[in-house]
């Protein structure tokens, strides 16, 4: 167990060996299906071991998939949820809705137990979205209200009831391209550094992060080693942000000068 600078105790409980699957057809237009199951079944089993440690889970990746093992084993673990998903896309295509084949299109259809038995009617996330009534702020929102008054409104509306643990789901490509270029379906008019760091912070503030997947990060499409640097440290200073670090500075409680 090693001690962070801001006092977190970390534990690394190490890579999540996957099974190398060659034989893997898609099925139905959905690509890859038997190796991500198959890693999904091996995510949520680590996630579980470490919430029955009674640690925050934090899980690097990698694609954006790797959310349905990380949220089920999470669940399995704790029970009652709350999802906050911050990402330039909904993934919330089922398999039919899908144009890609892509699964890390997909995580939360797999999530939500009403999408289980009901084929969707129209192939648009934007649709599905409406139809189950799932709580979003585009970034429309986020430039009419400002991020501070959005994570106020999602942390009312999370809170509204019970207060739950949270799982945070973080997509890098939410953030906007000029800052996290290297990953793999940038999109233009993303969040920015501030934006994205303060959702980080307000989320760690709650006391409520019980698991955080930081994902989509992916060196191999940047363009440049500065196009990975900032990538990389920007998903850095968002997982600071969710453990406390502030911009302000921190100091231990029993800090005097020297
Ligand atoms: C697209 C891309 N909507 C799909 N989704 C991505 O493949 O279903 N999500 N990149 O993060
Ligand atoms: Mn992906
Ligand atoms: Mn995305
Ligand atoms: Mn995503």
């Amino acid at each position: 167990m090693n001690t962070c600078f801001l006092g977190c105790a970390v534990k690394d409980y190490g890579n999540v060996a996957f099974e190398d699957l060659v034989e893997d057809a898609p099925v139905g237009g959905v690509k890859r299906v038997r190796s991500v199951g198959s890693a999904n079944r091996r995510l949520s089993e680590a996630v579980q071991a470490v919430k029955k440690d009674g640690h925050t889970s934090v899980m690097l990746g990698g694609d954006h998939s790797l959310a349905i093992g990380s949220v089920h084993g999470h669940a399995a673990a704790v029970g009652d949820l709350s999802v906050v998903w911050v990402d330039a896309h909904a993934d919330i295509n089922t398999p039919l809705s899908s144009y890609t084949g892509n699964i890390h299109g997909q995580p939360v259809s797999y999530l939500l137990q009403e999408l289980q038995s009901k084929s969707p009617v129209d192939p648009a996330e934007n649709y599905i979205l409406k139809l189950l009534g799932v709580k979003v702020f585009s970034m429309s929102e986020v430039d009419q209200l400002g991020i501070a008054k959005v994570m106020e409104e999602t942390c009312d509306y999370l809170s509204a009831k019970v207060k739950k643990p949270i799982h945070l789901s973080y997509d890098i490509d939410a953030i906007d391209p000029s800052v996290t270029p290297a990953t793999g379906t940038p999109v233009v008019g993303g969040l920015t550094y501030r934006e994205g760091v303060y959702i980080a912070e307000h989320l760690g503030q709650t006391g409520l992060l019980s698991a955080v997947d930081m994902v989509e990060v992916n060196p191999l499409r940047g363009q440049s080693d500065e196009e990975v640097r900032s990538t990389v440290s920007t998903a850095v200073d968002l997982l600071l942000g969710c453990f406390g670090r502030l911009r302000e500075g921190n100091h231990s409680p029993d800090y005097r000068l020297p």
